[in-house]
């Protein structure tokens, strides 16, 4: 659309998209430009913007997701249409699924041309095809709607459970002008964007209930409660209730993950045994074997703290539902609690720290064999003393065996600084998650990266070579998916389909863009590379020589394979 000449100075849309992303504090873009969006990238450069490129869009969308999920204000991620938007879709959806806020923007092409498929560069009908995706879709039609457009964008994204947001914007959007002043007045403040949302006192009155006639009560926090920023409160109700919790993946740290009511070394006995079970922020999906079967052994009372009302009885049916944001619900519960009325078994957490103690010190064990080649357990072992000196990193993690056993082994001592796989087991979050780690919170990141998960992202070392960003990628080169030993049954030329060029040298590829390379075959090499690396705070990869025997297929995952007879010669 034109508007009439005006006396008045005028903007176009490419600065009132900028003015309205500076106007929410949106001063980070992660993206990757092309037709119709450089020129809003330079654009955003130019006034005070920081824009992080990247080499594929996906990576770029899994860091606004991270950043997102670290700071509560959605993380925004450009890109250009169909292709790159398609490339952004993927984090885009791994986001809505895992609740972190982000905003994909993508440019797109004339709609009359789209709408009638008449064949534009890069045509889409992208507002549709985020549609199921995303937790929200917009397009902005009109420059005067830009800022109802990021309003609407940004509520979506971070109110109730948070997610992601689609917003398209069509190249004649960007070339629109307006008078400048009406354009500023059109760009308001979001008042209220996360209401606090307290629950009902009978929620609270029925949870507490159960609690006091609980014998063996459990807690599990999940990513949503870490997501929160609750963490006094979260902390003061577990150490009131003497309750022993159970931290989901990215909830570590919440509490010091050697905290004496961590159940972490005693999961499956918790889970099997418990009566009473308070979920806070953690959805009873796969990764909690669906709160049903032999996992979960005796009958449980289940009482679930969600921000989603239509998450309550997903899976089973909830005792107690309390509705409400975390920190509320925690306050609720830790100001209705009676410590003295409390009726668990003495014995339920002396149980536990008998059989914490005896399956820590088994994995001391394992962790000081020293075999030839490493085994996942003596690389993780040289890892864990030296991320024990630095709870500040943020740690990111991904792989089958690699994320695995560097779940249970790695230690956390503060909350938000684990990053993994989430809700999908998705692996190519990696190096995203790392850049939008590393550029949001300024801290060291160190990236666990089995040789397969790496490769999903491997490309943004450039990325992280070009920012001078503090990350440390260590490569579990077992030379394939899983392990490195399958062999192709035919006897033919092609290798099996796990496994990858033996004996590779991923160090080579950060030395290729100017960062540091490291070749680590002994659990001495690889904790003398990462604590040179570390205080270097130079981009480095160790590559970490792994027997290639040594994972089991899928991990931990091995009763959700299907798995077809043995094949006959
Ligand atoms: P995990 O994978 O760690 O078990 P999930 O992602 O399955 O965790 O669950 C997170 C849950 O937390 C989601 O159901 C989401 O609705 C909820 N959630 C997120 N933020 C909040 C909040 N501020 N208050 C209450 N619930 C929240
Ligand atoms: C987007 C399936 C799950 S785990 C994995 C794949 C390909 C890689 C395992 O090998 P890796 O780790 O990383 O070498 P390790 O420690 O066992 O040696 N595509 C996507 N997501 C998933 N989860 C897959 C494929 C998968």
């Amino acid at each position: 659309m034109t508007t009439e000449p005006s006396l008045n100075p005028t903007i176009d849309g490419f600065h009132q998209v900028i003015n309205a992303l500076k106007h929410h504090h949106l001063n980070t873009i992660f993206g990757l430009v092309g037709i119709p969006i450089t020129d809003l990238a330079r654009q955003a450069q130019a006034s005070g913007i920081r824009f992080i490129g990247f080499r594929h869009e996906q990576q770029a969308g899994n860091a606004a997701a991270i950043a997102g999920y670290l700071t509560q204000s959605p993380g925004i991620c450009l890109t250009v249409s169909a292709p790159g938007f398609l490339n952004g879709l993927t984090a885009l959806a791994n986001a809505t699924t895992n609740c972190f806020p982000m905003i994909l923007i993508s440019g797109s092409s004339e709609r009359e041309i789209v709408d009638l498929q008449q064949g534009d560069y890069e045509e889409m009908d992208q507002l549709n095809a985020a549609k199921p995706y995303a937790k929200a879709s917009y397009r902005i039609n009109h420059i005067e709607d830009i800022g109802i457009g990021f309003a609407r964008a940004i509520r979506a994204a971070v109110s109730g459970r948070p997610g992601g947001v689609y917003l398209d914007l069509p190249a004649k959007l960007l070339s629109q002008t307006m008078d400048a002043q009406e354009a500023q007045k059109s760009l308001f403040s979001i008042i209220d964007p996360v209401p606090s949302q307290s629950p009902s006192k009978e929620s609270i009155e029925r949870a507490l209930e159960l609690l006091k006639n609980a014998k063996r009560p459990l807690i599990i926090l999940g990513k949503g409660a870490a997501y929160a920023q609750a963490d006094l409160v979260i902390r003061d109700f577990i150490e009131k209730s003497k309750i022993p919790y159970l931290p989901m993946s990215m909830a570590k740290g919440l509490l010091p993950d050697n905290h004496t009511q961590s159940a972490s070394a005693a999961r499956s006995y918790v889970l099997a045994e418990a009566d009473t079970v308070l979920l806070i922020g953690a959805r009873l999906n796969w990764l909690l074997a669906h709160g049903k079967g032999k996992t979960w052994g005796k009958p449980k009372n289940f009482i679930q703290i969600d921000i989603s009302p239509t998450e309550i009885d997903s899976n089973v049916a909830i005792a107690a539902p309390i509705i409400g944001d975390i920190g509320s619900c925690v306050k609720a519960l830790l100001d209705g609690l009676q410590p003295k009325l409390l009726t668990a078994e003495p014995t339920w957490m002396t149980s536990i720290l008998e059989r914490k103690e005896k399956n820590l010190t088994k994995m001391a064990q394992t962790l000081d064999l020293n075999p030839s080649p490493m085994n996942f357990h003596s690389a993780l072992g040289s890892i864990k003393k030296i991320l024990n000196q630095h709870p500040e990193i943020i740690v990111v993690n991904e792989g089958a065996n690699t994320l695995d056993f560097a779940r249970s082994i790695i230690d956390m001592s503060l909350p938000r600084k684990r990053l993994d796989s989430g809700t999908w087991g998705i692996m190519g979050i990696g190096m995203g998650y790392a850049i939008g780690a590393a550029v949001t919170t300024g801290l060291p990141v160190v990236a666990i990266e089995g040789d397969s998960a790496f490769g999903f992202s491997g490309m943004e070392v450039e990325t992280i070579c070009r920012y001078q960003l503090p990350i440390v990628v260590i490569v579990f080169n077992n030379n394939g998916v899983y392990s490195g030993t399958d062999v192709n049954p035919t006897g033919g030329k092609d290798v099996a389909p796990t496994v990858f060029v033996k004996g590779a040298r991923y160090d080579k590829m950060m030395e290729a863009f100017g960062g540091v390379g490291c070749h680590a075959t002994t659990p001495e090499e690889l904790s003398a590379g990462l604590k040179k690396a570390i205080a270097s705070g130079k981009p480095t990869l160790i590559n970490a020589v792994i027997d290639e025997s040594a994972g089991t297929e899928s991990g931990r995952l091995t009763t959700l394979n299907p798995k077809t007879a043995p094949l006959s010669k």
